[in-house]
């Protein structure tokens, strides 16, 4: 079994002071809470291997929301790589279906990327990162649209203007309610759609020579910040993989 220990960096407790200076919080709590986080066992999560690359995470974007939601709250973990095309019997036992994440809470495997992102913001409730109800579901349909548009092999059946559809109702959320889904902190909702529209990019990119059309400033430069942040760089797959992880559904 290959695993590998992350520990928040220098640069993720600098952010976390920065952000409970942003909202005015006596300076005195954050170094209490960073010396706490930093000093409990790190959590143990099974991710999804690269197809491609020896020893490096794979292309799994509910794996990354976890991840993400992990490294925006500066907790340690230790990634256990499951390679999912020859399953081992050590992760067959933990997980009876087979899929990651999996993640280890008070000594027992939770999966579901849903419930995991919930249960860590229960036990783990700062920084918050939920998403108001209401908000929790905007961008949410174009993940399915863009996976329709990218299998679809009919140019004219519809589905890129679905796709497009979706990315016009995101751009005017952006515009009225930005940068955010949430507004100007980023929350659980971006957690879940960064991922995704990482896919896209690099998806669409690869197999149908297409990308976000600049009539979309605003997903676009959410696309940017998301991609930017340092806990997303921590968490990217190789593009490789995210290639290779859809070359099925394109070719079947
Ligand atoms: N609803 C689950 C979906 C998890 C999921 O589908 N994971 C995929 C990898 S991205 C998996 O483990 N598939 C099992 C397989 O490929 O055998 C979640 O949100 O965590």
């Amino acid at each position: 079994m290959s695993t590998v220990k992350i520990t928040p960096s220098a640069a993720a407790f600098s952010t976390s002071i920065k952000h409970f200076a942003n909202i005015q919080r006596p300076k005195f709590i954050a170094p209490r809470r960073a010396f706490t986080i930093i000093s409990m066992a790190p959590l143990e999560i099974c991710v999804k291997q690269s197809v491609t690359t020896p020893n490096k995470l794979g292309d799994c974007p509910f794996t990354q929301r976890v991840l993400l939601t992990l490294e925006e709250k500066n907790l340690p973990y230790d990634m256990k790589y499951v390679d999912l095309r020859n399953k081992p019997e050590w992760f067959l036992k933990i997980s009876p279906e087979g899929k990651v994440p999996l993640i280890k809470l008070d000594e027992k495997w939770v999966p579901d990327s849903d419930v995991i992102t919930q249960a860590l913001e229960e036990k783990f409730p700062q920084p918050p990162l939920t998403t108001p109800p209401e908000k929790a579901s905007v961008g949410s349909k174009i993940f399915p649209k863009f996976v329709a548009f990218l299998k679809s092999k009919d140019p004219s059946d519809g589905t890129e203007q679905e796709l497009l559809d979706e990315l016009t109702a995101f751009n005017d959320y952006l515009k009225e309610n930005g940068p955010f889904i949430n507004g100007n902190e980023v929350s659980a909702a971006d957690l879940s759609l960064g991922p995704k529209l990482y896919h896209l990019e690099i998806a669409l990119g690869h197999y149908k020579n297409w990308s976000v059309p600049d009539s979309f400033p605003y997903v676009k430069s959410y696309m940017k910040s998301i991609f930017s942040r340092e806990s997303f760089i921590n968490t990217r797959a190789l593009k490789e993989d995210v290639i290779e992880g859809w070359r099925p559904k394109v070719m079947g």
